[in-house]
């Protein structure tokens, strides 16, 4: 993959830069991405029908064993190069923030320790009543399991479509897209807002905005680079097409 020369310049000499990722950075994890169409028993199901609180109210035990299918699924995959590229740009970056919208938490696994993950978490559940956190739960006898503090029926730790996204999180992702020099967006769609509006911000505010996706999607026109390709292959070339001189010392410095 042949990064041009002029975006290698850019990266050389930034300090502030953002990246945002979706379901397509851990499709070589072998993650489906949420377009993909749905495998096996859930085939018959629309994601955007189940990933909602309405779903839930009107069929828990579905909606709580479609996201039980799915930890399983991630419990059993590696990060991929893609996701370890983004954590060794962490440590080379002065001012690196990655804002995702996977909920499988392989960017806090690759190594990667500021991770704003606007729509959660899918190894976490809440209570869908008085909303305290579940840590661990037993999946024995009733599905969904019950609120140890309530009773009330745990959901999973995640943002459904028609919710707020945490509010802290969703203004530390703006407040990063405002102030970078370079915002990369990686292996989404660009169809769900909020999140789809950051690359926009951050081109308002005189971004360089890089895409990283095999396809096209609505930002393709609008990115100042599209890097037409896969995101465990781009990215590793990225990062060795580049020596920041502002390279963080200690752990993870640029090796010579
Ligand atoms: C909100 C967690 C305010 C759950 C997710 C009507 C009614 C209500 C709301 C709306 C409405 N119309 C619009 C909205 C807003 C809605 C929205 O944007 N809908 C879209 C569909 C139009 N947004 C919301 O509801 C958000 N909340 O707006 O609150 C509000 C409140 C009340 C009423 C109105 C507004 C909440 C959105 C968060 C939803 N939760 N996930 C779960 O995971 O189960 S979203 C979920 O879908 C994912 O997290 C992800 O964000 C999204 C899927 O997108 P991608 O990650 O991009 O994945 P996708 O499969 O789409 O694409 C993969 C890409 O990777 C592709 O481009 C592919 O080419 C590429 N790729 C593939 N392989 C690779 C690759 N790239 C690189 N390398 C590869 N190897
Ligand atoms: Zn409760």
């Amino acid at each position: 993959m042949d990064i041009p020369a002029t975006l290698i310049q850019v990266l050389r000499g930034a300090r502030r830069v953002a990246a945002l990722t979706g379901a397509g950075v851990s499709a070589e994890s072998g993650v489906p991405t949420f377009r993909d169409a749905q495998t096996g028993l859930w085939a018959r199901y629309d994601p955007h029908e189940l990933a909602t609180p309405e779903a839930f109210q009107r069929n828990p035990r579905l909606v709580w064993e479609w996201y039980a299918w799915r930890r399983e699924k991630v419990a059993g995959v590696e990060p991929n190069p893609g996701h370890y590229a983004l954590a060794e740009m962490e440590r080379r970056f002065p001012e690196f923030t990655l804002i995702t919208q996977n909920v499988d938490g392989l960017h806090r696994r690759a190594g990667s320790r500021r991770v704003l993950e606007l729509h959660g978490d899918i190894t976490r559940s809440k209570c869908f009543v008085c909303g305290s956190s579940a840590e661990a739960w037993t999946e024995k006898g009733e599905i969904p399991p019950r609120c140890p503090a309530c009773g009330g029926r745990l959901r999973p730790g995640v943002v459904w479509f028609g919710e707020m996204l945490p509010e802290r999180l969703l203004a530390a992702a703006m407040d990063a897209a405002a102030r970078c020099e370079v915002f990369f967006s990686i292996g989404t769609s660009s169809l769900v807002y909020p999140a789809a509006a950051l690359p926009e911000v951050a081109l308002r505010a005189g971004a360089t905005v890089v895409e990283v996706n095999p396809s096209e999607t609505p930002l393709t026109p609008h990115a100042t680079y599209s890097l037409r390709g896969l995101a465990g292959v781009v990215l590793p070339a990225l990062l060795a097409s580049f020596r920041p001189e502002t390279a963080r010392s200690g752990a993870g410095a640029a090796p010579d």
